[in-house]
């Protein structure tokens, strides 16, 4: 493994989450952290979907982002065929807005674990940044630098606050 090796993989079930999932890989660019980004389908390419989940640790990735819509298999699926850390993001769709696409995700059953952020783009960023948290307790660089990010949260609310007046 070498250092550019992806840490972190961003799978969606199709091109059309690419807008949704990009505010993942912001993240992951902004802190500087090794991805990989790929549509997989659990649906129309469930074979291809096996092979990246069994092969993902051996490959050097440490976390799983996946993000889908509407019967939103794919984080679940994956999961079930890899022991690394899988977070998923629930896409807003058209028909139900998203509510499908949630339930889908986060009502795993006991065992087989998957980390459910927010619908859309909420979501999307903070499975970036969960991710990044996740490398952090290997990490110190990331590990300051999300302490900065943090502060730099609370520095802009600090600084509206003082508009107020
Ligand atoms: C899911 O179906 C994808 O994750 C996507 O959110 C949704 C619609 O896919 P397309 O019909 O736009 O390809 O599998």
């Amino acid at each position: 493994m070498t250092a550019s090796t992806p840490q972190v993989a961003v799978i969606m079930g199709s091109a059309s989450d690419w807008d949704t999932m990009k505010h993942a890989c912001a993240m992951l660019d902004q802190f500087m952290v090794p991805y990989m980004k790929q549509v997989i389908s659990a649906h129309r390419t469930p074979e291809l979907m096996g092979e990246f989940a069994h092969n993902a640790r051996a490959n050097g990735i440490k976390v799983i982002i996946a993000g889908a819509g509407g019967a939103a298999h794919l984080p679940g699926m994956v999961a079930a065929q890899t022991t690394l850390p899988v977070i998923g993001v629930p896409v807003q769709s058209h028909a139900l807005s998203g509510w499908d696409s949630l339930l889908s995700i986060v009502q795993m059953p006991g065992g087989i674990p998957v980390a459910t952020t927010a619908i859309g783009k909420s979501g999307a960023t903070n499975a970036g940044l969960l991710a990044i948290s996740m490398l952090s307790m290997t990490d110190e660089r990331l590990a300051n630098e999300l302490q900065e990010y943090r502060d730099d949260l609370k520095q802009k609310v600090d600084e509206s606050n003082a508009k107020l007046v």
